[in-house]
């Protein structure tokens, strides 16, 4: 073939293999099958092969042609991409919807479900994808080009070359795509992705584009930002012309005008919800009319045309098999109701925790009972209520004794929890060497849950002491030790023994004392002797600590068992020395408050935090207005989203460690 037949040849490919992708994604109705897709596209891929001249980044085999970038690099958005603001009932709805009659007695809505994944721009110049990018604050998203060309829902040409169009869509990954991601990364022991959100931007995020190709993600398009070389007057005809134009637009909208048909659209968007196959989290209502827009006006970041109202939480029913009952590591024995797995807010869930015998006794859960479970979003599932007991079912009560040691459980009425109270108990003995190891705590690398258990069961330890008394030849009897990983372990052991006193003492694992109350106990006496030897009032005193933590750490170190364990570890070394902690002034950091949330990618997030508590950063576990930074990672749920609906500056880790490398 020559150079001009060839031409001819990949013109006329490329315009069928687009129009049958559009047909297949777009559309969701193919008219070939997917051998002939195939076909098409490897003589296409040929014939680029063969005449390279003929190459072209809008080919349907260029798809996946990105490079693995380093880093996104950021983007400003030519118009804000606004979030929405969120309201939780009918009475909210109707308020909206007079108020836009209040501007336009003849209003109309758009009424639209709330795809629960994550918002894109889409920016095509002279009918190319020139750009695409996440929202980031709404002002400046991240490049994300390379891997939202691998959507195939997400045309590389529109089908008319006007000089601009940027559309604005939902990227989210169908559920059952999700389901077999997470069972792919179980398999694997990969952190599985919580939710189809977290997992679509997880995938929106990979550095290599070959990977979010294989998420099967999808997109459905809701806005139009802006265009050259056409002019719409309401959002409706924005949405029929993105259409038009190839775009996989939002499907189940409708248009409504009074508050009624509102109510209504909504009640039959939420009905669909479960037969569809991804999340919607809500529905949206935009007014119609464009010049609307202009006169209804804006706050900072949300307009006051639209607003979305977000369903409850979902519930669902099932049959309560079993409820196990767990002993935690300071003895208290937690019952978890164990039911047929059922799918809410995007998640498979088969367990919730019944929290103490009062809850169960509160609500009359019993075995067999056909039980309700709640869950909202990223918030753990609950048991609501039992709606039906089994025939022949009885009360349940909580085990008289600890199931794993069998000593009589003892009541803590204050908590109104049931405790073995029993501390050699091989449960609690287990959870205490695995907290004793932790990162967070004494930091031994290598001594993960599943050897604590080979150490207890060949008893080559009874306590934390012991671990400073293993030798390498007792590893080397341990199935999957070698020289090398058994001379890993007991280095990684005495290394531990240098530990400052504040790592020591949450260590411990002392009730209610977590590492800040560690951290403060040490600033406040300076040494392990005066923490011993001061009264319980003198510890209430320290700021931060309240009588049941003062109680807690009090009675602890005057237990007997505690004492000798003390002992014991001071004679194996440990130097329990206070460090006190240097505090680089940064200013970046130094009195703000950050968030961390998702997996970061290098740091695990307690040396994250001990970085940003270094450089004079409160870190808390929540965001709220009082936030600062959010430093967010792979995965990051909720508390990302809450972020960015309230206009916080989120950083990568990449970006934290920048800042706080170039003040340190
Ligand atoms: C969705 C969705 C999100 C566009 C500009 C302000 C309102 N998640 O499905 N946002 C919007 O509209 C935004 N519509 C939607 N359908």
């Amino acid at each position: 073939m020559n150079q001009s037949d060839a031409e001819k040849r990949v013109g006329e490919l490329r315009a069928l293999l687009e129009q049958y992708n559009y047909e297949y994604y777009v559309k969701d109705d193919p008219s070939v099958d997917d051998y002939t897709y195939d076909m098409l596209m490897h003589e296409l891929a040929d014939l680029e092969r063969e005449f390279p001249v003929l190459a072209s980044p809008d080919s349907p085999t260029q798809r996946v042609g990105g490079k693995a970038a380093g880093s996104f690099s950021k983007v400003p958005h030519a118009v804000q991409m606004q979030s929405l603001q969120d309201v939780f009932g009918f009475e909210q709805v109707g308020e909206f919807v007079a108020r836009c009659r209040a501007l336009y007695p003849e209003a109309q809505f758009s009424v639209e479900p709330k795809i629960d994944g994550l918002s894109v721009s889409l920016e095509y110049r002279d009918g190319l994808f020139t750009l695409g990018s996440t929202r980031g604050d709404g002002f400046v998203g991240e490049d994300v080009t390379a891997n939202l060309r691998t959507v195939r829902s997400i045309p590389l040409r529109l089908r008319e070359a006007l000089p601009l169009v940027e559309a604005r869509g939902e990227v989210y990954m169908p559920r059952e795509r999700f389901l077999a991601l997470r069972a792919q990364q179980e398999a694997s022991d990969a952190q599985p992705f919580k939710n189809p959100r977290n997992a679509a931007a997880g995938s929106l995020r990979q550095k290599d584009p070959a990977v979010t190709a294989q998420r099967g993600l999808d997109i459905f398009i809701f806005n139009l930002q802006q265009c050259e070389g056409r002019s719409f007057s309401t959002h409706d005809e924005t949405l029929r012309f993105l259409e038009e134009m190839g775009l996989r637009v939002i499907p189940g909208r409708c248009i409504c005008q009074s508050a009624q048909e509102v109510f209504d659209a909504i009640a039959r968007i939420g009905d669909a919800r479960q037969d569809l196959p991804y999340d919607i989290d809500g529905v949206v209502i935009k007014l119609n009319a464009l010049d609307g827009r202009e006169q209804m006006g804006a706050t900072a970041k949300t307009p006051k045309w639209a607003i979305a109202y977000k369903f409850p939480p979902e519930e669902k029913e099932t049959v309560l098999r079993e409820i196990e009952v767990g002993v935690g590591r300071t003895g208290a024995l937690t019952p978890v109701a164990v039911f047929d797995t059922i799918l809410l807010a995007g998640t498979s869930v088969s367990r919730a925790v019944l929290h103490n015998q009062d809850f169960i006794t509160d609500k009359d859960i019993r075995i067999g009972d056909t039980i309700v479970v709640r869950k909202a979003g990223d918030i753990i599932p609950e048991v609501l209520c039992s709606r039906s007991h089994a025939p022949d079912s009885v009360p349940y009560k909580l085990p008289e004794r600890c199931p794993v040691c069998g000593a009589a459980a003892v009541r803590d009425e204050e908590e109104s929890v049931l405790r073995c109270p029993n501390i050699s108990c091989p449960a609690q003995l287990h959870k205490q060497l695995v907290h004793f190891a932790a990162r967070d705590a004494m930091n031994i690398d290598g001594l993960g849950p599943a050897i604590v258990t080979a150490l207890l069961d060949a008893h080559l330890v009874e306590d934390a002491a012991g671990l400073y008394r293993l030798t390498k030849e007792q590893l080397l009897t341990l199935e999957g030790f070698q020289e090398r990983s058994a001379e890993k372990l007991v280095q990684a052991i005495a290394a531990s023994r240098t530990m400052p006193l504040d790592r020591v003492i949450y260590a411990l694992g002392i009730r209610n004392i977590g590492q800040k109350a560690a951290e403060l106990l040490c600033e406040h006496f300076g040494s392990f002797e005066a923490i011993e030897s001061a009264t319980r009032e003198e510890i209430a005193q320290i700021d931060g600590f309240g009588s049941i933590m003062a109680d807690s750490l009090y009675t602890a170190l005057h237990d007997p068992s505690v004492q000798t364990l003390l002992t014991q570890l001071r004679a194996a070394g440990l130097t329990m020395a206070y460090e006190k902690k240097q505090r680089t002034e940064n200013a970046f950091f130094t009195g703000r408050t950050v968030v961390l949330t998702g997996t970061l990618p290098t740091l695990s997030r307690s040396e994250a935090k001990a970085r940003l508590e270094a450089a004079g950063a409160k870190v808390s576990g929540s965001v709220s207005g009082k936030t600062d930074y959010v430093v967010a990672g792979e995965s990051a749920g909720s508390k990302l989203t809450k972020a960015q609906s309230l206009g916080i500056t989120v950083l990568s880790e990449e970006e934290m460690l920048r800042y706080l490398e170039s003040a340190e």
